[in-house]
């Protein structure tokens, strides 16, 4: 007999890690479009947990970095935590390019959460409130 188990096994255990990756990622997704909506007055603080959140379930990879195909996945989320429904897929690449491009500071062709965040404090600026209530 010609087969190999061991090969067939880690193939399957593989599918299911891939599997189980998924759906808990999806659980995340829905906890945070569940408990966050990015309004105004929110904190500084509160505003970079729900993106820090949002880049980890982002990054499918898990390199600490978007690629491009990431941060598309990352823009559709975030128009949907400020309520907007709208879909990705009908802005054009060139557009999605383009916002990439501004937000990758040292041009290396990948979004850090460094890069990510800088951006967005300052496109919030007048929108959150600095002071955090210390329980
Ligand atoms: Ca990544
Ligand atoms: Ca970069």
């Amino acid at each position: 007999m010609d087969f190999n188990p061991t090969s067939d096994n880690y193939r399957e255990d593989d599918l299911l890690e891939k599997a189980e990756k998924e759906a808990a990622t999806k659980i995340r997704l829905d906890a945070l479009k569940k408990k966050s909506k990015i309004k105004k007055g929110i904190s500084v603080d509160e505003l970079e947990a729900i993106y820090r959140e949002l880049f980890d379930i982002c990054d499918s990879n898990n390199d600490a970095m978007l690629s491009q195909k990431e941060f598309l996945k990352f823009m559709q989320i975030n128009y949907e935590l400020h309520g907007i429904t709208k879909d990705t897929a009908a802005e054009t690449d060139h557009k999605i390019k383009k916002f990439y491009d501004i937000i990758d500071a040292d041009h290396d062709g990948e979004l850090s959460w460094t890069e990510i965040w800088e951006s967005l404090k300052d496109h919030y600026k007048g929108y959150t409130t600095e002071k955090t209530d210390t329980a």
